[in-house]
């Protein structure tokens, strides 16, 4: 055909939308059917980022919306993914941001283009304000091979039980493997959840391959920082995730590590100022590797650096206790430990009678049993004098915030048909920096 036609035909099409003409003229899409489906919160909750992988190009990224009819549509945009194994295989991975949805609302939508749509799939919008119940999974270190609790939170996500995932990095084991193409098995694998409930992650160790650019390409967290570090406000909490792992690949910069770290000061200080936390009092830290750590054969963790900085610098346990850090989430070692109020390695009012009531330093939890090829952890023989209770049985955590003076957590054992294992009330009616010399 030839170029007069079509550009006249193009000229039409943008007066007329004929955008399927238009494409259907231009370009011949082989494997365009959407895959790989997630949904995160925006730069608010009432913003969703729906974010899905093509293997070639659509030129269009479309979400079709609706509460029960899918009456409304948004546009977004690819961007070429090249993995950095020898096959530099190729992705387009698409977002779409739909904003400003009503709360406590449930949307259905697919994602695609003309080539090709996705499966239908819902999500509920979390109600507006504190004053509600915020219920969230937590766990880190799940893999592909032998994702031994992904049936669980597959199951628990579409009966509408969690408002929100934390994966607390280590996705895939690895996402780059096999020329990235474990990552979209990976991804594949946690669509029945990550595309009806926001999947908020932080980087793990696993990530790191060709300077974290799997991880970096495939979520699409708030913030500027390619979703290495970012926080965001739900309900009675502010949850802040950052990078474990720019301290101990330092060959990515040390200048990632002063970034974050300034970030973090003015985050945190932000969510101090009385007006913020009279109004979401909690706040919730996540990031990969344990600031303590009780795993006999992980050297890496011992090294500690989030507690003690690089260099003498950006020690980050500080920073916990100056802003009155409430509760902070770890994963990496293959077990579920969770710790007496501690800073620097003391015990604050440790107790094993439940429930923490304003305890005098941050608690600790480590999440890193949902699954993974690798196995389970092996404890120290006994445990450390900060250790309430540890289980290297695989599983996760569910925490429900319920409101701004308790927060409820257990751990669910998924060796044992889900049975609770552990639980912990953390009760305060006062959040502000630990009274600790
Ligand atoms: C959300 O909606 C449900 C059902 O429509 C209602 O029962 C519930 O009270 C609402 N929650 C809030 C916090 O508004
Ligand atoms: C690694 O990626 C980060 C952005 O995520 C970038 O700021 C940094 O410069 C990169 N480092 C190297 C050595 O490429
Ligand atoms: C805290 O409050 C200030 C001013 O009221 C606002 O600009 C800021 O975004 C808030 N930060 C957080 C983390 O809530
Ligand atoms: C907060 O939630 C707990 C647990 O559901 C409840 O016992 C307590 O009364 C609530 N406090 C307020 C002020 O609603
Ligand atoms: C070590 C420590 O933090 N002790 C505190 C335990 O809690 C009581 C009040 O509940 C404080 O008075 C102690 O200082
Ligand atoms: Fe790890």
């Amino acid at each position: 055909m030839n170029l007069l036609i079509i550009s006249l035909l193009l000229g039409l099409s943008s007066a007329l939308d004929f955008s399927k003409v238009k494409l259907g003229l231009q370009h011949k899409c082989g494997d365009c059917q959407p895959q790989q489906v997630h949904i995160a919160f925006g730069e608010k909750v009432n913003d969703i980022v729906v974010t899905w992988s093509t293997f070639d190009d659509t030129l269009e990224s479309i979400v079709e919306y609706g509460e029960g009819i899918m009456d409304r549509q948004a546009t977004g945009s690819s961007k070429l993914f090249v993995d950095g194994g020898w096959l530099k295989r190729r992705q387009y991975i698409h977002t779409v941001t739909l904003r400003d949805l009503k709360f406590n609302t449930s949307y259905v939508y697919h994602v695609g283009s003309v080539y090709g749509w996705s499966d239908e799939f819902w999500f509920r919008t979390v109600p507006a304000g504190e004053a509600w119940p915020v219920r969230a999974a937590l766990y880190g270190d799940m893999g592909s091979a032998n994702a031994q609790s992904l049936s669980y939170l597959q199951e628990e996500a579409q009966r509408g039980h969690f408002d929100m995932i934390l994966h607390v990095g280590d996705f895939a084991y690895d996402m780059d493997s096999s020329n990235a193409r474990v990552g979209d098995e990976f991804m594949r694998q946690v669509e029945p959840l990550a595309a009806m409930v926001p999947y908020m992650t932080c980087p793990g160790n696993h990530e790191e391959k060709y300077n974290f650019s799997n991880y970096a390409a495939r979520f699409s967290m708030p913030g500027r920082d390619s979703s290495l570090f970012y926080s965001f406000d739900v309900g009675p909490v502010h949850f802040v995730s950052i990078s474990t792992e720019v301290y101990y690949f330092t060959q990515y910069g040390l200048k990632l590590i002063s970034n974050q770290y300034d970030w973090l000061r003015e985050d945190l200080d932000k969510a101090n100022l009385p007006e913020n936390r009279s109004k979401r009092p909690w706040i919730v830290l996540f990031g990969h590797r344990p600031m303590y750590c009780n795993d006999r054969f992980d050297r890496d963790c011992q090294r500690e650096y989030t507690r003690f900085g690089l260099h003498g610098m950006w020690a980050i346990e500080p920073l916990l206790k100056e802003y009155g850090v409430d509760l902070v989430i770890w994963a990496h070692d293959h077990l579920y430990e969770r710790s007496f109020p501690l800073y620097d390695n003391k015990v604050y009012n440790g107790s094993t009678e439940h429930p923490y009531v304003n305890p005098g330093a941050p608690v600790h939890i480590i999440t890193g049993s949902a699954g993974c090829k690798e196995g389970h952890a092996h404890f120290q023989k006994d445990p450390a004098a900060w250790s309430a209770f540890r289980s290297s049985d695989y599983g996760y955590t569910r925490l429900v915030a319920h409101n701004k003076t308790h927060i409820y957590m257990e751990q669910v054992n998924v060796e044992q048909k889900g049975e609770v294992i552990d639980s912990l009330w953390l009760i305060k009616n006062q959040h502000k920096p630990y009274d600790i010399k």
